[in-house]
C-alpha cells in the first residue's frame, strides 16, 4: 500500500522504478487458484494528466458511457491514438525525467465477482506488462505504481480485496520518466499489453524458487538444487519421478547419475513439481551447464555456434500482444529453418515464448528492458547509465528479469540491455547479476571494453574485421587490464547482416569466418520480422504500414521492417538463404574427386535422425536417385563418400544433389523435412546442337550455323523470325509476338541497401541511370545478320554505353549478341547490366531451368539450387514492405515465359539473371508500399548478363568486392523464339 493521494500524479516524472510493488520473484503456474482479467476493460483516452477523470478509481464511478477495450493490447492498435515509430531519436525533448504534457493516459477500468470459494489468503495481483508507467486502484484505495513496460510487477491485492463484486482502475501512461529507458527501436506502443491476473498466495506456499540444474559432461551426472523461499518453504517437497525423486528436499543437492543433459539441439526436459500442504508447483527441469572457458562459450563443455536472430515480440494486427499461436510459429519457423538462438532484443519477452524456447529447444540471451539511445544523438550527454540517480531503475529491471525469467534452461545469457551507451549502472546490473545467478554468463554489447561482461559482442562489423576479432588481432584497448580481460573472451555478433528488404547480403562469408575461428562463437542476424502494421486499402487488400505513415512529425521510416520473415511471417528469400548457409549438416558433393563429403556440424547431436538422399539431374531432368547410406556421424565428424555410380550425361548438364533429411518427425518438423543439402554440377553442357549460335563467340562463329541476312522492307528490317524498328533498329516483333526491347538496361528500384549506408542510389540517380536515353548510331545488315549500334547515356553526361546488338537467326530463334562498352567517367558500382523488354499481359507463367526456385542474387544465391520450376508471374514477386528490386531468379539457363498467347523461349550462353514483373523498375521505385503496385499493361522481363550483389549496408557492411559490378566492357548473349497461337484457330501462327 502506498500513502501517495489519488491525484498525486508525481511517479509518471520520477526516476523511481515504481511504489509499492512487492519483490519480484519468478513466473509459475500452479493449482492454486487465480483470476484471469483477460477480455473487455472500460476504457478512456486522456490527453494528458491534466485531462484525468476526477475520481475514476471511485468504485462507484459510473463508467457505462466508456469504450471497451481488450486486455492485453496495445491500445494505438485498437482505434485509439496512432502508433509511431523512430529508431535512435526519443520522440520528445530530451529532458529527463520530464515527459510531455500531451501525455495519452488510458484510464482502464474493470469489475469482478470474487468467487465464493476464494481462499482467505495472501492475494496478489500481477500485471505481466504495461507500457509505459502506471497506478492502480482496487475499490478505491491505491496499491501502487509501476514502470518497465516488459516486465512484470505484483501489488498486494490482500486489503483492498473484497467479497462478492470489486472494481479494479488501473491508469496508465504512454510517456513517463521511464521511456528514456526504453527507447528500442520499435513503435511507440502502450496500454496493458500483457495478461493480467489475482492470485491466490497461501502464506504457507514458496513465495518462489530457484532451480539450479547442473550437469557434468565428464560423468554425465546431473545435480539439482532447488532453493525456495517463503513460508511453507521449510515444508515443500519436490518430486521428479523420472529422476527417482519423490517427495524429497527441493534443497538437495540431488546428485543424479547419468542425467540427459538439456541442449538447444536436444531439449530434454524431466518434469517434476514443488509441492507444499497447499499448492502443486510445476516444474521443468533441464539440465546443462554454461560456461566461459579457455576463451570459449560452453555448454556441457563443448563450445557452441550459435545461428541465431534478434527478435522483436510482433502481430502485425495486435502489435506486441502475441498469442500462443503466434509464438508457436515463430519456435517452429525458426527451428525449421535450423535457426539455435534467439537474443530477446531489446526486452524479456512473454514468458510463454522462453517456455516454447525451453521446450523446442533454442539458445536464449534473455535482454533487459533497457536503451538509452536517443542519447547518442546528443554526444550521450546526461545519459542514465552513467547518473546516479536511475540506479534503481537500472537494477530494478535487471532484477525483475533475472528473478522472472531465472528456471528457464534455454537462457544461456543475461543482456543487460542494448545501446545504452556505458556507465557505472551497467557495471551494477552486472554485479548484482553475478552474485544473483553465478552460472550465467553476462552479455552486453555498449561497451566495447567489455570490463564487466563475460563475452567480447559487438554488432554489424564488417567480415574484415571480424575476421581480425577472430584472430584475436583486434586493435589495443587503452585500459591494458580491460584490454587483457576482452582477449579472453569469445566473441560473438549480437546483430549483424540486417535482413531489411532485399538480402541480407555476404551471410555465407561471415557463416565461413564463424566456422574457421573458434573465437567467433556465430551471431544474431537483425532481426526476425518486419514490423509492419496491417491496414486495409480502400479496395480491401491488405498492406503493411511503416515509420510515417501515422503522421508522425519524427520517425524513420521502413527501417522498423528489417525482418527474415514479412509481418504476416511469411519466410522472406533472407530466411531461406539463412537457412541454408546455417544448416548444421555440411555436405559437399566434389566433381573432380567423384565424392561426396559429410560433415556434422551439431554441436550435440549425431546424424543418426538424418536420412540422406541423392538425386542426379540432366539439365533438370530427374534420371536416377537413391539412399546414400552416411554412417551415424558424431558431432564434428566427417565422412568421404564415393558418388554413386551414373550413366554417361550425354552433353547434358548433370547435377548431383544430396539431401539430409528428418528420419523421424520431430516436436518441430515432420519426417522428411530437409535439414542441409549440397548440390554440384558433375558436367557441364555442351550445347553445339541444342543451342546453337548462343555459344559461338564474335571471333570464331560456328561455320555449321551460319545465320541468313536481314532484309529490308517498307516497316523496317526483317531477319527470320524478328522485325525491327526502322529508327531504333529495336525489335518489335518476333514471330507472332508483338515486344519492345531488348533494350541495354542499367537501373534497378533500388533496394533498402542500395538507399542506405552506402547511399549507392543516390550516385546512380545523380548519374541518370534511371533515365537513360538510347540513340540509335546504325542498323547495318551483315552478312550473317542485323548490327545495330548505338549510344545509351543521360542528360547532362558524357559518360556512356556504346552497345552494339548483333542480331542472327537460323530462321527460327534469333541470336543476340550484346557488347557494351563503357565511355567515360563511371565512378560506382552499377546496378545491373542487362536488357529490359516489354511483352503482352497474357504472359503469366514462368518456366525456369536454372537456379531457384526462389529469388536470389550473386551473393545471397546460397539457397538457390540447379533445378527446372515454375512459378506465375504474381508468385515470382517478393512484396517487401517498401517495393524495391526483387524476384530475380539467378543463373538461368534457359525460361519460357507462357500464357493464353503462347510461348516465348529465352536461352542463355551459358546463363542470364532473370525477373519477370507486371510492373516496371521505375514503377517499383515510385511505390512506397504493396499496394501501389498495380499490374500494367505489359509484362516487363529482364535478362541480366550481371547483377550489383545486395550487401547489407543500410545497416553494416557494403557488398563485398567479389559481389560489386564494376563498368566494363562486358559481352551478354541470349536466344529468343516464340511460338504464338493464332488468335482464330488457336493453334499455333505465325
Ligand atoms: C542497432 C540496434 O541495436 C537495433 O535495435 C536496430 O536499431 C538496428 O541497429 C538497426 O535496425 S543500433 C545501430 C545504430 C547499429
Amino acid at each position: 500500500m502506498t500513502n501517495l493521494s489519488t491525484s498525486d500524479v508525481r511517479y509518471v516524472e520520477d526516476r523511481s522504478p515504481g511504489n509499492g510493488r512487492l519483490a519480484p520473484r519468478s513466473s509459475f503456474t500452479s493449482d492454486s487458484v487465480h483470476l484471469d482479467f483477460n477480455g473487455p476493460w472500460r476504457f478512456r483516452i486522456a490527453a494528458g494528466l491534466a485531462d484525468l477523470t476526477p475520481a475514476f478509481e471511485d468504485p462507484a464511478f459510473d463508467d457505462s458511457q466508456w469504450e471497451l477495450i481488450p486486455v492485453p493490447s496495445n491500445w494505438q492498435l485498437q482505434g485509439v491514438g496512432a502508433p509511431a515509430y523512430t529508431n535512435v531519436a526519443y520522440p520528445f525533448p530530451i529532458d529527463p525525467p520530464r515527459v510531455p504534457d500531451a501525455n495519452p493516459t488510458g484510464e482502464y477500468r474493470r469489475e469482478f465477482d470474487l468467487p465464493s470459494q476464494w481462499p482467505d489468503v495472501r492475494s496478489v495481483l500481477r500485471f505481466e506488462g504495461v507500457d509505459s508507467c502506471f497506478a492502480i486502484w482496487l475499490n478505491g484505495m491505491r496499491l501502487g505504481d509501476g514502470k518497465g513496460s516488459r516486465l512484470p510487477t505484483e501489488f498486494d491485492a490482500s486489503d483492498a480485496l473484497k467479497p462478492g463484486r470489486n472494481v479494479l482502475a488501473v491508469r496508465v501512461h504512454q510517456w513517463s520518466a521511464g521511456s528514456y529507458l526504453e527507447d528500442q527501436d520499435m513503435w511507440w506502443l502502450s496500454g496493458i499489453f500483457r495478461p493480467v491476473r489475482l492470485l491466490a498466495r497461501h502464506p504457507q506456499s514458496v513465495d518462489d524458487f530457484f532451480v539450479h540444474a547442473d550437469y557434468d559432461h565428464l560423468t554425465g551426472s546431473g545435480e539439482l538444487v532447488v532453493e525456495t523461499t517463503g513460508d511453507g518453504a521449510p515444508d515443500c517437497r519436490l518430486s521428479v519421478p523420472e529422476l527417482g525423486l519423490l517427495d524429497v528436499d527441493p534443497a538437495g543437492p540431488h546428485t543424479i547419475a547419468d542425467v540427459t543433459a538439456w541442449t538447444a539441439e536436444q531439449p530434454h526436459l524431466y518434469h517434476g513439481e514443488l509441492v507444499t500442504p497447499h499448492e502443486r508447483i510445476p516444474v521443468r527441469i533441464g539440465f546443462r551447464r554454461v560456461t566461459v572457458e579457455g576463451g570459449l562459450l560452453k555448454a556441457n563443455g563443448r563450445p557452441i555456434l550459435l545461428r541465431g536472430v534478434n527478435r522483436h515480440e510482433w502481430d502485425p494486427e495486435t502489435g506486441r500482444t502475441l498469442s500462443h499461436e503466434t509464438m508457436l510459429r515463430d519456435v517452429l519457423l525458426m527451428k525449421q529453418h535450423n535457426i539455435n538462438a534467439v537474443r530477446t532484443s531489446h526486452y524479456p519477452p512473454s514468458t510463454e515464448f522462453l517456455d516454447l524456447c525451453d521446450e523446442f529447444g533454442l539458445w536464449v540471451i534473455d535482454e533487459c528492458d533497457l536503451e538509452t539511445h536517443g542519447f547518442e544523438l546528443v554526444g550521450w550527454r546526461g545519459n542514465p547509465s552513467g547518473d546516479i540517480r536511475w540506479r534503481d531503475a537500472f537494477l530494478d529491471r535487471m532484477q525483475r528479469m533475472v528473478e522472472r525469467d531465472k528456471n528457464h534452461p534455454s537462457i544461456i545469457m543475461w543482456s543487460l540491455g542494448n545501446e545504452s551507451g556505458t556507465g557505472e549502472n551497467l557495471a551494477a546490473m552486472a554485479a548484482w547479476t553475478r552474485t544473483r545467478d553465478p552460472d550465467r554468463p553476462i552479455h552486453y554489447e555498449g561497451d566495447w571494453d567489455s570490463g564487466y561482461v563475460d563475452v567480447y559482442s559487438r554488432m554489424y562489423a564488417d567480415h574484415a574485421e571480424t575476421e581480425q576479432i577472430g584472430r584475436a588481432q583486434e586493435p589495443v584497448t587503452e585500459d591494458p587490464a580491460l584490454d587483457a580481460h576482452r582477449r579472453t573472451l569469445p566473441f560473438i555478433l549480437c546483430e549483424y547482416a540486417h535482413a531489411m528488404g532485399n538480402g541480407p547480403g555476404g551471410l555465407s562469408e561471415y557463416q565461413k569466418l564463424f566456422e574457421t575461428h573458434p573465437r567467433l562463437q556465430g551471431g544474431f542476424v537483425w532481426e526476425w520480422i518486419d514490423h509492419g502494421i496491417a491496414r486495409r486499402t480502400d479496395d480491401g487488400r491488405v498492406c503493411f504500414a511503416y515509420g510515417g505513415d501515422f503522421g508522425e512529425p519524427l520517425h524513420d521510416g521502413n527501417f522498423v521492417a528489417d525482418g527474415l520473415v514479412l509481418p504476416d511471417r511469411t519466410p522472406s528469400p533472407g530466411l531461406i538463404e539463412y537457412k541454408k548457409v546455417i544448416e548444421p549438416v555440411a555436405i559437399d558433393v566434389d566433381p573432380i574427386a567423384g565424392t561426396v563429403h559429410v560433415r556434422n556440424g551439431h554441436d550435440f547431436r549425431s546424424t543418426a535422425h538424418l536420412r540422406f538422399s541423392w538425386q542426379a539431374e540432366d539439365d533438370g531432368e530427374t534420371v536416377l536417385d537413391g539412399r546414400l547410406d552416411v554412417p551415424d556421424l558424431a558431432p564434428g565428424e566427417s565422412v568421404t563418400l564415393p558418388q554413386p555410380r551414373l550413366p554417361d550425361a550425354r552433353g547434358r548438364e548433370r547435377t548431383l544433389t544430396v539431401v539430409a533429411a528428418l528420419a523421424r518427425p520431430e516436436p518441430w518438423a515432420g519426417a522428411g523435412h530437409e535439414v542441409a543439402w549440397g548440390q554440384a554440377v558433375l558436367t557441364p553442357a555442351q550445347h553445339p546442337a541444342a543451342a546453337p549460335g548462343i555459344h559461338q563467340t564474335e571471333a570464331s562463329p560456328d561455320p555449321g550455323r551460319r545465320s541468313v541476312p536481314a532484309l529490308r522492307d517498307s516497316t523496317g528490317h526483317v531477319l527470320g523470325p524478328g522485325r525491327f524498328d526502322a529508327a531504333t533498329g529495336q525489335l518489335t516483333r518476333l514471330g507472332g509476338l508483338e515486344l519492345t526491347g531488348p533494350r541495354l538496361e542499367l537501373w534497378r528500384a533500388p533496394t533498402d541497401n542500395d538507399r542506405l549506408g552506402s547511399r549507392l542510389a543516390d550516385q546512380w540517380h545523380a548519374l541518370g541511370l534511371h533515365r537513360m536515353t538510347h540513340k540509335c548510331l546504325g542498323i547495318d545488315s551483315t552478312r550473317d545478320g542485323l548490327k545495330v549500334t548505338s549510344r545509351v547515356a543521360a542528360a547532362g553526361t558524357d559518360a556512356a554505353m556504346d552497345t552494339t546488338y548483333h542480331w542472327r537467326t537460323d530462321g527460327h530463334e534469333l541470336w543476340l549478341t550484346l557488347s557494351v562498352t563503357p565511355h567515360g567517367e563511371w565512378p560506382c558500382p552499377l546496378p545491373r547490366l542487362g536488357l529490359h523488354l516489354e511483352l503482352p499481359s497474357w504472359i503469366d507463367t514462368v518456366d525456369w531451368y536454372g537456379r531457384g526456385p526462389g529469388e536470389a542474387y550473386r551473393d545471397t544465391a546460397s539457397a538457390a539450387r540447379l533445378g527446372r520450376f515454375r512459378r506465375s508471374v504474381d508468385d515470382m514477386q517478393t512484396h517487401y514492405l517498401r517495393p524495391q528490386e526483387n524476384g530475380n531468379r539467378h543463373q538461368v539457363r534457359r525460361a519460357t515465359l507462357t500464357g493464353v498467347g503462347g510461348t516465348l523461349q529465352i536461352t542463355g550462353a551459358p546463363h542470364f539473371d532473370l525477373t519477370v514483373s507486371r510492373w516496371s523498375a521505375a514503377d517499383l521505385a515510385a511505390a512506397r508500399h504493396a499496394s501501389d503496385l498495380l499490374p500494367r499493361d505489359r509484362v516487363h522481363l529482364h535478362l541480366d548478363a550481371a547483377h550489383h550483389g545486395i550487401g547489407t549496408a543500410s545497416c553494416g557492411p557494403a557488398t563485398l568486392p567479389q559481389h560489386t559490378l564494376h563498368t566494363r566492357p562486358t559481352v551478354f548473349r541470349i536466344a529468343l523464339s516464340s511460338s504464338i497461337l493464332s488468335e482464330d484457330t488457336g493453334l499455333p501462327g505465325e
